[in-house]
């Protein structure tokens, strides 16, 4: 790893080492193209930062054809079935015998971002670390420049062929998009305490209950940890929920007098998370391009996020690729296109999965999400249509 004191030169600066930046980074390394990470956060918090867990198939097929799948082939596991719990009663499909028959592979997102990091590293890739970009100019030109700020507020500057956005939602990528750039966005109205909780998971699958108090939500991340979520109001201050108060309200919306207790253990992480969308619209500023969550920000309803992320990155390394090594930009100019068309149908989905999982305050709304899930607990077409969306993309 080198690391120039006052920034320096890349084909491709590439914002961000999340999925999306890590992947593309090792994507194009690979490929010869001289790339460059210039990632906000030290190396340590990156191993720490605990997000997303379900793997779409597709997603572990792309990090299989690339090889960087040995991690997830040996610590992931296996899920295909959801559980609902209503005051009705309760359903559970096993969406790995439905639809197209596949399942999610559960594994910590901080454990790929590591493994990614890991072979990237091993392999000669560059990257500063604690390095905040603060802005990106000279997208019309060929020549873009990122100014950034290093460890202890040194300024740094560099400069590239490409600058490859893949620092979310709130990252410099997306500050640079001028007035030609279409902001989608979307407050779905509704909020969770997303909660890490250090105890075994309760339930052999994802669990999803609605309850008169809101939505609970119960996935498993490892043997030893599990996600829960609990609807709460907007605006909610985490502090407001202390660990009794979060495990009695989950046992009373997953119904665990009735269905079984619940694995309790410390609460070790707990933030609110609005439900938005946010998409841009096209994903391209000349020598700007985004990815990830840079691109599209979706709500966690689906378990979507980290997929796009993946998917975007391997189609963008490929046109990247082929502009650069072969002359060829037509997968470029295609790039935004190509990406969109999954973006919306996730969104879709996604929004999907929040009307199901949330009471309405409207009667006539709430009779509609009712009959939706009735739909779902009954009709085969349903339950095989879910299952294609659920894990596919
Ligand atoms: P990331 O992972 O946010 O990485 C962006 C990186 O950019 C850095 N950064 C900057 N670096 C330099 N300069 C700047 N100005 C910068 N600004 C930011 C950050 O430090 C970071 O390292 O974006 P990426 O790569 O696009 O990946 C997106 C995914 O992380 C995200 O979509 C998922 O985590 C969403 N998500 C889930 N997705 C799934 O597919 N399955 C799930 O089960 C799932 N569960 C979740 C989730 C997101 C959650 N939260 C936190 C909203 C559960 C939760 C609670």
């Amino acid at each position: 790893m080198t690391e120039d004191q006052n920034g320096g030169s890349a084909q491709v600066l590439i914002l961000g080492a999340g999925p999306a930046g890590l992947l593309l980074g090792n994507l194009l390394h690979r490929e010869g193209i001289d790339c460059v990470i210039l990632e906000r956060a030290g190396r340590a918090t990156l191993a720490d930062r605990a997000r997303a867990g379900y793997l779409a198939p597709d997603t572990v097929r792309t990090l299989q054809r690339h090889g960087l799948a040995e991690g997830l082939s040996r610590g992931g596991s296996s899920h295909g079935s959801c559980e609902f719990r209503t005051e009705d009663g309760r359903f559970r499909l096993d969406y790995d015998q439905l639809g197209r028959g596949e399942a999610h592979t559960v594994y910590p997102q901080q454990q790929l971002v590591a493994d990614l990091l890991d072979t990237y590293l091993a392999a000669g890739g560059r990257i500063a670390f604690d390095t905040e970009a603060l802005a990106v100019h000279g997208t019309d030109t060929d020549a873009p420049t990122v100014t950034a700020r290093a460890a202890e507020g040194r300024p740094v500057r560099w400069q590239g062929r490409y600058v490859a956005a893949c620092d979310g939602r709130h990252g410099a990528g997306r500050r640079a998009l001028g007035p030609t750039v279409r902001h989608h966005r979307r407050d779905h109205g509704v909020s969770w305490l997303a909660l890490l909780a250090e105890a075994p998971p309760s339930l052999d699958a994802v669990g999803y209950a609605v309850h008169p108090h809101g939505f609970a939500g119960h996935m498993a991340r490892t043997d030893r940890i599990t996600r829960y979520y609990l609807q709460c109001e907007p605006g909610t201050d985490p502090a407001a929920w202390p660990q009794e108060r979060i495990w009695a309200e989950l046992s009373l919306r997953l119904q665990a007098d009735r269905y079984g207790p619940l694995h309790q253990g410390p609460i070790t992480q707990r933030g609110v998370v609005a439900l938005e969308s946010d998409v841009v619209e096209p994903l391209r500023q000349g020598s700007l391009l985004l990815a990830g969550d840079a691109a599209s920000l979706i709500s966690p309803s689906a378990a979507k996020g980290a997929n796009l992320a993946v998917l975007a990155a391997e189609l963008l390394a490929a046109a990247l690729a082929d502009d650069l090594l072969r002359g060829d930009p037509s997968g470029l100019d295609h790039y935004s296109e190509r990406c969109l068309a999954h973006i919306w149908r996730a969104q879709e989905f996604s929004r999907w999965m929040i009307r199901l999982l949330h009471p309405e305050r409207d009667p006539f709304q709430e009779r509609l999400r009712r009959a939706r899930l009735d739909s779902l607990r009954t009709s085969r077409a349903d339950q095989d249509w879910f299952a294609q969306h659920y894990v596919g993309l």
